[in-house]
């Protein structure tokens, strides 16, 4: 049976639209590298997902003074939509909450609750007289104990990015009425997180290939020690926990959450009508599950998810665990709630989507944080793309046209440089490859526009302008190299940039799609002499001073005062 790959892209709460960091975090390397496995033709299923419980849903939803199934209704939707204009196409994109979903979690927690690894304990929590409930983490706001930031949550400070327990807060409030909480007692049921702990250690040494980031910071909880962590919660959004007396108690979210990536599998298998088909990469011990994440979300995906699938024994744990750092926007740190972010939708009603996707590669936040600049992405846009990508296009396609009729000439003596260039496609091609299996985006996109400068460069000096009257062939062998590198160029453009991948294999008038091609074939592949060009296109437009002024405003202008 060959290789199974499946591949998850942390499911976004369904309380907001998509902006950059998202996508930077995520969702664009993600795509990249499962567009690139698609290309192997490897067996690769790409899950994903809108997140829809938990206090993030019903603060959005006390907010505005509508339910939280009417935000997570709009936002899923919203969000859905955005990654289909982006090009980032999942093999499913679920919602948690779907009967389906509370189903195989609640069966989860019952397997690990009989098998002795969640334990029911009486806690004392903070409750809020006035809004008469308990009160769950980011409920509570108050002075972070480490930094002294004013207005910390009560399970992480975003000012230090410190994790937090409601308790250790200074000076707490209740987050909806601003009144101080008192203390009760209630009771909660807790998964035994430090049993798993020895087993944890065990596993992630087989892991030296894991981002440094990654493995430094579970080592930073591994040295703390693990405790057992309260995986239920007072809310009554979410889903209820399936015991005798715990009436008026849901799961909490982040148990939930990554079971998501479980259902989201099954529904797949469902829709396709083969229901039982997700066993074949869940209930695999060889299936490499590799889930994208951004650096907040570390901990659950590396140390609490692993451990809850080691306690129910039926699944393949993580192979890998790529996180990304931050991407910043202007050189300050993104923030929804201060609206210093910029929106996927937003950029999508002024510019097409591969400008944004090559700049996110480029610049991803692979080994520290990134920032997105509107100035740099203008000048990645017009220097880049278009002036060297674009502009290979679009003058060797205009020459043929111009000179040999629009149809591919004859190579009929190949120039040691005409072979040079030729053995730099199969070259790139694999480097792209190795470094794309090792999650490292920014290089491989790096590799590519070289691949497109070495053209630019040999079509320079093959001069095909001058050797046109004085050696027709040369001039003919010239163009038909160039042709062949755009070629190969149009399907390693693919996981970057798809949109425009496709456009330039239809100005060549290439048979079938770029995507039937096989990564693994690209070095031999070839369209022949006489084979006609389809109609030009400008691949990538020069964006103007004007609109980029335009959104550097629009940005500033967004932010409150
Ligand atoms: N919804 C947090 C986030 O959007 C959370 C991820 C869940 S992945 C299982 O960053
Ligand atoms: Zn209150």
């Amino acid at each position: 049976m060959p290789e199974k790959i499946l591949v998850t892209a942390a499911l976004p709460y369904a309380n907001g639209p998509l902006h950059l960091g998202h996508l930077a975090g995520a969702y664009m390397p993600a795509d990249v590298y499962v567009r690139y496995q698609r290309l192997k033709k490897s067996d690769v299923v790409f899950i994903c997902g809108s997140d829809e419980h938990g206090v993030p849903i019903t603060i959005r939803a006390d907010r505005e003074r509508i339910s939280p199934q009417q935000v997570v209704d709009r936002f899923h939707t919203m969000m859905k939509e955005s990654f289909s204009r982006l090009g980032i196409r999942f093999d499913n994109y679920s919602r948690t909450s779907l009967p389906l979903h509370h189903k195989i979690s609640q069966d989860i927690f019952l397997k690990l609750y009989e098998s002795g690894y969640i334990k029911e304990q009486d806690v004392r929590q903070y409750y809020c007289v006035s809004c008469r409930r308990f009160l769950p983490d980011r409920y509570i706001e108050g002075e972070c104990p480490h930094c002294h930031h004013g207005g910390a949550r009560g399970d992480q400070c975003e000012a230090c990015g410190r994790w937090l327990e409601p308790e250790q807060l200074v000076s707490p409030r209740c987050k909806v009425c601003g009144s101080a909480p008192e203390v009760r007692g209630t009771k909660h049921w807790y998964f035994a997180l430090s049993r798993f702990q020895p087993d944890l250690e065990r596993w992630q040494e087989s892991k030296a290939h894991w981002k440094s980031n990654v493995r430094e910071f579970c080592s930073g909880w591994f040295g703390e020690g693990l405790t057992d962590r309260p995986i239920t919660r007072d809310i009554d959004w979410g889903i209820p926990v399936p015991l005798q007396g715990a009436e008026g108690k849901v799961l909490y979210v982040w148990f939930d959450a990554p079971i998501g990536y479980i259902s989201s599998t099954v529904e797949w298998a469902r829709n396709r009508g083969e229901p039982e088909r997700w066993r074949d990469y869940w209930c695999n011990q060889d299936t490499r599950l590799i889930h994208f994440i951004g650096k907040d979300n570390i901990v659950f995906h590396a140390i609490v998810w692993p451990a809850v699938l080691m306690a129910h024994g039926g699944f393949v744990l993580p192979d890998n665990i790529p996180a990304n750092e931050f991407l910043n926007i202007e050189g300050e740190k993104l923030s929804t709630s201060r609206n210093w972010a910029v929106w996927v939708d937003d950029y999508l009603e002024v510019f097409p989507p591969d400008p944004l996707r090559y700049y996110l590669a480029a610049n991803a936040p692979e080994s520290k944080d990134s920032d997105f600049s509107w100035k740099d992405f203008q000048v990645r846009n017009n220097s880049e793309l278009a002036d060297i990508l674009g502009n290979l296009v679009n003058r060797s396609l205009s020459f043929v046209e111009k000179h040999f009729g629009a149809r591919i000439p004859a190579a009929e003596m190949l120039s040691e440089s005409d072979r040079e260039v030729l053995a730099a496609i199969g070259r790139t091609a694999a480097t792209i490859g190795s470094l794309l299996e090792d999650f490292q985006v920014r290089r491989a996109v790096s590799e590519l526009m070289n691949l497109a400068r070495i053209g630019n460069r040999y079509f320079n000096d093959s001069a095909p302008w001058s050797a046109l009257k004085q050696d027709p062939a040369r001039c003919a062998a010239t163009l038909n190299t160039t042709v062949q590198l755009q070629l190969a160029l149009a399907v390693m453009m693919d996981p970057f940039m798809p949109f425009s991948a496709e456009k330039l294999w239809k100005m060549l008038q290439a048979p079938g799609s770029h995507r039937d091609v096989r990564w693994q074939d690209l070095e031999g592949l070839r369209l022949p002499a006489g084979h006609p060009l389809g109609a030009r296109e400008i691949l990538f437009r020069k964006i103007e001073d004007e609109v980029i002024e335009a959104q550097v405003a629009r940005l500033h202008g967004s932010k409150p005062a």
